[in-house]
């Protein structure tokens, strides 16, 4: 795909819902006593692979539009899937199934794409088999023979939100409490959820306390926009000469924030307004207008409040004056491709300066660059920064995989022209 250039972007844009929560509905709701019903869901290929699992699992569910109706079966009400699992391109799917079917009494199993299947699952699949979990395999196809858990003391090894909600949905199963202490702060929409759902759940700091359940309570679930779609206006806004967007209804959790707290460090103008609670969870309408944005150092407990969006992140950093680090960020490497060595090798295609290293890279930004024929490696949210990178060069840029978006955003692009127009 030829990526065709914008010279200004203003407007409004929605855009679709947040791919943790709508995820998180979907199999807490089948897990629940009673109908769920979710409105603004995601009907992103990933959300999409979650309902069939739970539908392969004798769940009913109705999808409408944006709406989707759960009919909970409870917390034992699940069936052995006839076949193997397939959860596409989703990590979250992947490591959340693990967590579930782990107690069930039926043996399971489950694969995804070839990205997928080059995902480490070990990191969930050690601390359910503390738990008494019965799993073969560190990389998909999983097979997992369900048992009685256990609850155990886990201490994270990595700040990983799909790692401890894999232990709290098994913690639910066990027969004692489970308690895990995070080494920093990651997404907590599975703790408000199961909390409003009724589980005996505690989070203090960085240490959560679940306690087994009886039942789940059903609950409906207004799933707000995903800051992680959010953030390719945020940063389209901030770099683009005469641009004001407006995004509105994005999930402003504090634990997705860090792309905020970023960008303001950069000089961004960025105002958040008609700030509300929806089901736990934070919202806002988010306004960007350009403005000269400077080098930042990124790493630390930020990380995990904004590990998704470091690519486009690397994106303001090469409009930006000066310097800028990303650090911390070793956890890059395990995403739909390695994001970094992916950021990097396109980044440098067109001319930036951007270095490698460990845990992250390094960009002198604010020079001029060109066009370049990008390659996705099949992760969406790749596309859709190389999207927005194109804007900044001089010459025509082309994309070879722009279908890839649709995990994450499926209209990514009419949204993304609309505001150019
Ligand atoms: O679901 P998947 O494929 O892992 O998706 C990604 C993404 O970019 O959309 C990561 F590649 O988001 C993860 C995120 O990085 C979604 C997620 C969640 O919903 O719990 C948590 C984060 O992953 P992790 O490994 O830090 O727990």
């Amino acid at each position: 795909m030829i990526i065709r250039k914008i010279s200004k972007a203003s407007g409004t844009v929605r855009v679709p819902g947040d791919k943790s929560i709508s995820h998180r509905a979907v199999m807490l709701g089948s897990l629940a006593e009673g109908t769920t019903e979710i409105t603004g869901f995601l009907k992103g290929a990933d959300c999409l692979s979650t309902i069939d699992c739970f539908k392969n699992m004798g769940i009913d569910i109705n999808i409408n539009g944006e709406n989707v109706t759960v009919s909970g079966n409870g917390l034992y009400g699940l069936t052995q899937p006839s076949g193997t699992l397939y959860t596409g391109n989703s990590g979250t799917a992947t490591r959340l199934l693990c967590g579930i079917l782990a107690g069930q009494s039926f043996s399971s199993s489950i694969t995804g794409d070839a990205s997928i299947q080059k995902r480490p699952m070990g990191r969930v699949t050690k601390p359910l088999s503390l738990m008494g979990a019965k799993i073969e395999n560190e990389y998909c196809p999983l097979y997992i023979t369900g048992t009685k858990l256990h609850g155990i003391d886990y201490k994270m090894p990595v700040a990983s939100a799909q790692v401890k909600t894999a232990i709290i949905l098994a913690g639910l199963y066990a027969d004692g409490d489970t308690k895990i202490h995070e080494i920093e702060k990651s997404r907590n929409h599975t703790e408000l959820m199961l909390g409003a759902m009724g589980a005996d759940i505690t989070a203090d700091g960085l240490d959560i306390t679940v306690k087994p359940a009886k039942s789940l309570s059903a609950v409906n679930v207004d799933v707000p926009g995903d800051i992680s779609s959010a953030a390719f206006f945020m940063v389209l806004g901030a770099i683009m000469p005469n641009s004001c967007i407006t995004v509105t209804n994005v999930g402003v959790n504090p634990t997705r924030t860090g792309i905020i707290d970023v960008l303001k460090d950069m000089g961004a103008d960025i105002t958040l307004e008609n700030m509300r609670t929806s089901a736990g969870e934070s919202v806002a309408d988010i306004t960007v207008r350009s403005s000269t944005l400077c080098g930042t150092t990124v790493g630390g407990d930020i990380i995990p409040r904004l590990i998704d969006e470091l690519p486009i992140i690397a994106v303001a950093a090469a409009s930006a004056e000066g310097e800028t680090v990303i650090k911390d960020a070793q956890e890059l490497k395990v995403k739909e491709t390695n994001r970094i060595r992916a950021v990097v090798d396109e980044f440098t295609k067109c001319g930036i300066d951007i270095t490698e290293t460990d845990d992250g890279m390094i960009i002198k930004g604010g020079k001029a660059i060109h066009g370049a024929d990008f390659k996705t490696y099949g992760d969406h949210r790749m596309a859709m920064s190389l999207t927005v990178l194109a804007q900044m060069a001089d010459g025509e840029s082309t994309l070879d995989d722009s279908d890839c978006a649709r995990v994450s955003y499926p209209m990514f692009f009419d949204d993304f022209y609309k505001l150019g127009e």
